[in-house]
């Protein structure tokens, strides 16, 4: 499929994702041979592996000097000048982020050489070999002995090549050049509050399909009702007619469909006896799709989640997301970045220590490991992009950059029951370029997937008549499902008595959502309760938050920010901060703080109401007897203290 090389050049002159949304492959559940594990590496600041001294591209040249890095050339005689030698090199682990692997890479932003040696694995002539990278961060130009396979730009999606017929039996030699400079027309931009982890951060394999192959899947519930399954399946490689079967044994569901000339087959079916997939009873089926000699099998959660005015309905009944944002950092054992699933796994496992039953996935699309976790320990997931604070509006590369983010994302994830939310950004200025960027983004994202609710954490201000009336007044409110928004009273945002004060005016006929709230404590520092960074100071600013944010009309969820502490090269506070930002519920070992305990308690007292196994003044006594005498609507009441 030559189109997969052409799109990479093409895009990659463009400075774009190189892939197209309908280049997706579901590769996950595919066997596969990993290429993880230690690669040498060769720091280059000043790209001299890839640029000759009058800073022309060795890989735009017809015959690349043995100086570009790419060529892994070796000394053909002992007086043979060969400035760098991979054999030689040090290594690093793929995963991972490099800043966490070497103190000197601490700080490091620029460009780093990574080389893998590998066999290729065995194939059948027809067959065709794939090269897959869950996510480079933040763009990578790979190599394949010694010739270009193409350009990858955005450090949080996945992208693969089709190497068919281009690998050798032995001693492939691999090589990518990562970079992780910042841009200001990059998406993010310059300036974010989250560590620039370079590196190849996520897996790397190979894997091998039939000619004819399932290339991609689409399967869910119609969101108008929950008796109908519907779904696209798209094979590769097919001429129309081909016979494709569809089983849900569970379900004792079996069709036979047939691909269209685009290799494009539909179908609805009835699900009468399905179990919907919720937080409570986390249920996925077995999917298992064949054509031809391939063979894919997935685990899928059936559900549905619509709006309805003001209430949010998860499988028609009103929810409330306990949630918590999240990085995708899991710093307890020394590491940066989650490098696999099991600290995916623990990151998630804290939340669920919260009673939290969802969580905002921030500030990029997270692991597929993380979100399909979420699925099986029946989390809720918010899943955003990083258009975050000031994105080069008016670039239309910048457009595309974000809209090929966006799409990847939505493309690799929409299988997964878990995702409710797809959200198109965090905190961006309102002006008339912003709205229009991001509602061309919402149109895209809903030609993808019109089944997921759309969101983007906005900003609150207050009224110009009454400096206690907080409202959110925002056009892409018009446009998205939920009213989100950040805030931070009692931390940027005056001290933590100003909740007593604050009331809050949201005009739009929609489910409200505080995406952030919080303020920093290191933890095990402790004083009085006015002496900011102490646990107690961040204890009362979560009491009187949840306090305040439970009396909002519409308010369907929170995810304070945020679960654990995380790197950020914006917090250098000496003895307190140390390039952390401090404002997570737990340090980033995982320890709890006081105000963990604080948002646990309101979400205790939440589910109880929510899940109607106390009535509110029942809620409110904590001990109250467990009975199931609730009749009472959802009320508002203040919440414990
Ligand atoms: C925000 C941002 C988040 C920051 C946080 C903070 O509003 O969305 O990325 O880390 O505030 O700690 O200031």
């Amino acid at each position: 499929m030559h189109y997969l090389r052409i799109c990479c050049g093409l895009l990659a002159l463009l400075n774009l994702n190189s892939f197209a949304s309908d280049l997706n492959i579901q590769s996950y559940n595919r066997s596969a041979t990993s290429l993880n594990g230690n690669w040498s590496y060769i720091v280059d600041p000043y790209d001299n592996g890839f640029y000759n001294y009058r800073y022309e591209a060795f890989d735009q040249q017809d015959a690349p000097s043995k100086n570009a890095f790419f060529t892994d050339s070796k000394p053909q005689s002992p007086s043979d000048l060969i400035e760098y030698d991979f054999d030689k090199a040090d290594q690093l682990q793929v995963p991972g982020d490099w800043n966490t692997q070497k103190e000197k890479l601490y700080y490091y932003e620029g460009s780093i050489w990574y080389r893998k040696k590998f066999d290729a694995p065995s194939t059948h002539k027809e067959e065709r070999t794939f090269l897959y990278f869950g996510a480079v961060n933040y763009s990578a130009d790979i190599y394949l002995n010694g010739k270009k396979l193409g350009t990858h730009v955005g450090g949080f999606t996945p992208f693969q090549f089709d190497v068919s017929g281009k690998l050798l039996p032995k001693d492939n030699s691999l090589i990518l050049r990562v970079n992780n400079n910042r841009h200001a027309d990059a998406v993010p931009t310059l300036n974010t509050d989250w560590w620039n982890y370079g590196g190849i951060t996520r897996e790397v394999k190979l894997f091998v399909t039939p000619k004819l192959f399932i290339r991609d899947y689409q399967l869910q519930l119609d969101s108008a009702s929950s008796k109908t399954i519907s779904g696209k399946v798209y094979l590769e490689g097919a001429k129309g007619g081909e016979k494709i079967t569809l089983r849900l044994p569970e379900l004792n569901i079996q069709q036979t469909l047939r691909a269209d000339n685009n290799g494009i087959a539909t179908f609805t079916l009835a699900a009468t006896a399905a179990e919907l997939w919720s937080p409570a009873s986390p249920k996925l089926y077995s999917v298992e799709l064949r054509a031809g000699k391939d063979k894919i099998t997935d685990q899928i959660g059936l559900r549905t989640i619509r709006t309805s005015g003001k209430q949010l309905l998860l499988n028609d009944k009103p929810i409330f997301l306990r949630g918590i944002s999240v990085h995708e950092e899991y710093s307890a054992e020394g590491g940066g970045r989650v490098r696999n699933a099991q600290e995916a796994k623990k990151l998630l496992e804290w939340a669920k220590s919260l009673n939290a039953n969802m969580v905002r996935l921030a500030h990029y699309p997270h692991s597929e490991d993380m979100v399909r976790l979420a699925d099986q320990m029946g989390i809720l997931v918010w899943s955003e992009v990083p258009v975050y604070w000031t994105i080069a509006w008016k670039n239309p590369k910048t457009y595309n950059n974000a809209e090929a983010q966006l799409s990847a994302m939505i493309e690799r994830d929409k299988n997964r029951a878990a995702i409710i939310i797809w959200s198109l950004a965090n905190e961006t200025p309102v002006s008339t370029l912003r709205t229009e960027f991001l509602t061309r983004l919402a149109h895209k994202a809903r030609s993808l997937d019109s089944t997921r609710l759309l969101s983007a954490a906005m900003e609150k201000h207050y009224r110009s008549d009454n400096a206690n009336i907080a409202v959110v007044e925002d056009p892409l409110a018009e446009v998205v499902d939920l009213v989100s928004f950040n805030q931070y009273i009692g931390w940027y945002d005056g001290l933590p008595e100003k909740a007593d004060q604050v009331r809050w005016e949201i005009a739009y006929n929609k489910p409200v959502f505080i995406s952030e709230f919080g303020g920093g404590a290191r933890q095990g520092y402790h004083g009085t309760t006015d002496q900011i960074f102490t646990e107690e100071f961040q204890e009362v600013l979560y009491q009187r938050s949840v306090k305040m944010i439970d009396k909002i009309d519409g308010l369907v969820g929170t995810s304070p920010w945020i679960l654990a502490d995380f790197r950020s090269p914006r917090r250098q506070l000496s003895g307190i901060q140390d390039d952390y930002n401090r404002k997570g519920l737990l340090s980033e070992k995982g320890t709890p703080k006081k105000a963990f305990y604080v948002l646990k308690k309101y979400y205790d007292y939440k589910q109880d109401i929510y899940e109607k196994k106390y009535t509110v003044q029942e809620a409110d006594m904590r001990n109250a007897p467990k009975q199931d005498t609730a009749k009472q609507d959802i009320a508002k009441k203040d919440p414990p203290q």
